[in-house]
C-alpha cells in the first residue's frame, strides 16, 4: 500500500537488461542503501519468470541469497526492493583483479552455503555463473537472480526443460535428460575454472556449439593444471563431474570428510577451507596484483566499479 517513489530516493542506474533496470536508492527511513529492480510486466512470459523470482525471494532468506526486501507493484512494472551489493558481479571481479586460490576457496564456499540452502528447500537456481553472483565490499558472497530457478517436491524431484545460460549448463541439461539440484554444482563448478582462467570453456563458440561440446566432450580440463594445487583440482573434479550421480553435492562438498587428490588428508572442516594460498596463478599483469593479499572473508577491500 505504500508508495515507494516516496520511501526511496533514487541516485543511479546500475544495470539494464531485457527485465528493465536496476538502480541503487536510499530507503528514507533508515537512511540505508537498497537495489530497485524495475521489471517490465507486459508479455505473459515476463509475468511467469518475475513471479517466480519474487516468490523464490521471498521464501528463502539466507545470508547467502540476495534477499527481496519489499516488493511493489508501479503501474506495469513490479518494483523488486533487495539488498544493495556494492562489490558488482563476480564477473566484474574475474575481468578486473586477481582472486587467489585462498579467495576463490572463499567465493566458492560462500556460494556452495547458498546453493545448500537452496537445495534443502527443494530449489534448483538454474542459471549460476559468475553474472549472477553478488558481491559487497564487506565480504559478503550472494547469489541472485532466481528468475529461472525450479521449485520442486519430495514427489516431484527432477525437471527436464532445458534452461541457464549455455556455456554453464550442465551435460544432462543440454541433453534434455531429467535432472535434479546437482546441475548447479556443475555451473559452480565452471564458475571455478572461470576464476581460475578468467574465461568459460567454449568461450568463444556460438550459444548451440557450446552445448553441443558440453553433450558430448568429455570433463572440462584447466589448461595448466600443474599452476594449481591438488586441492583447487579435486574441489572442480568434484563438481565437473559428467555423471550426474557422481557429482557431489552441495552438502558433501561442504562437510565431507575427504582425501585431495594428490592424498593430501582433509579435515573435517571441509575441502574447501583447506585449499593453500602458497599455490597461487602467477603469471599475471602487474596491475591486477594490486589486490592478492589472501584473507579469507574481507575478500574485496576495492569497490570494483571504476
Ligand atoms: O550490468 P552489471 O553487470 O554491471 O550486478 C547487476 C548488474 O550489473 C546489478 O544490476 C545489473 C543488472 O542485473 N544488480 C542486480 N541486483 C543487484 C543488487 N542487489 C545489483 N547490484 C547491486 N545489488
Amino acid at each position: 500500500m505504500e508508495n515507494p517513489v516516496t520511501k526511496y530516493t533514487e541516485l543511479e542506474n546500475i544495470g539494464s537488461g531485457g527485465f528493465g533496470e536496476v538502480c541503487r536508492a536510499l530507503d528514507n527511513a533508515t537512511g540505508g542503501e537498497v537495489a530497485i529492480k524495475k521489471i517490465n510486466l507486459q508479455g505473459l512470459r515476463r509475468k511467469e519468470v518475475t513471479v517466480n523470482e519474487l516468490m523464490v525471494m521471498k521464501m528463502n532468506r539466507n545470508p547467502n541469497l540476495v534477499n527481496c526486501l519489499d516488493s511493489y507493484l508501479v503501474d506495469d512494472e513490479l518494483w523488486l526492493v533487495m539488498e544493495y551489493m556494492d562489490g558488482g558481479t563476480l564477473s566484474d571481479a574475474i575481468d578486473e583483479m586477481y582472486i587467489s586460490e585462498y579467495e576463490m576457496a572463499a567465493i566458492s564456499r560462500e556460494c556452495l552455503q547458498g546453493l545448500d540452502f537452496l537445495h534443502s528447500n527443494y530449489v534448483i537456481h538454474r542459471d549460476v555463473k559468475s553474472y549472477n553472483i553478488l558481491l559487497r565490499t564487506d565480504g559478503s558472497v550472494k547469489l541472485a537472480d532466481f528468475g529461472l530457478s525450479a521449485q520442486l517436491t519430495p514427489e516431484q524431484n527432477r525437471r527436464s526443460s532445458v534452461v541457464g545460460t549455455s556455456w554453464w549448463m550442465a551435460p544432462e541439461v543440454v541433453k534434455g535428460q531429467p535432472y535434479g539440484p546437482k546441475v548447479d554444482i556443475w555451473s559452480l563448478g565452471i564458475v571455478g575454472i572461470e576464476m581460475v582462467e578468467r574465461q568459460v570453456p567454449h568461450c568463444n563458440e556460438s550459444p548451440t556449439l557450446a552445448e553441443l561440446l558440453i553433450a558430448t566432450g568429455g570433463t572440462p580440463q584447466l589448461q595448466q593444471p600443474k599452476l594449481f594445487s591438488a586441492l583447487l583440482r579435486h574441489f572442480l573434479s568434484c563438481c565437473l563431474q559428467k555423471n550426474e550421480e557422481r557429482r557431489w553435492s552441495a552438502k558433501e562438498l561442504l562437510q565431507v570428510k575427504c582425501k585431495g587428490a594428490a592424498g593430501q588428508t582433509v579435515s573435517e572442516d571441509g575441502l574447501l577451507l583447506h585449499w593453500s594460498p602458497r599455490h597461487q596463478m602467477s603469471p599475471l599483469p602487474p596491475h591486477l596484483h594490486f589486490c592478492k593479499s589472501p584473507f579469507l572473508l574481507k575478500i574485496l577491500p576495492l569497490p570494483l566499479k571504476h
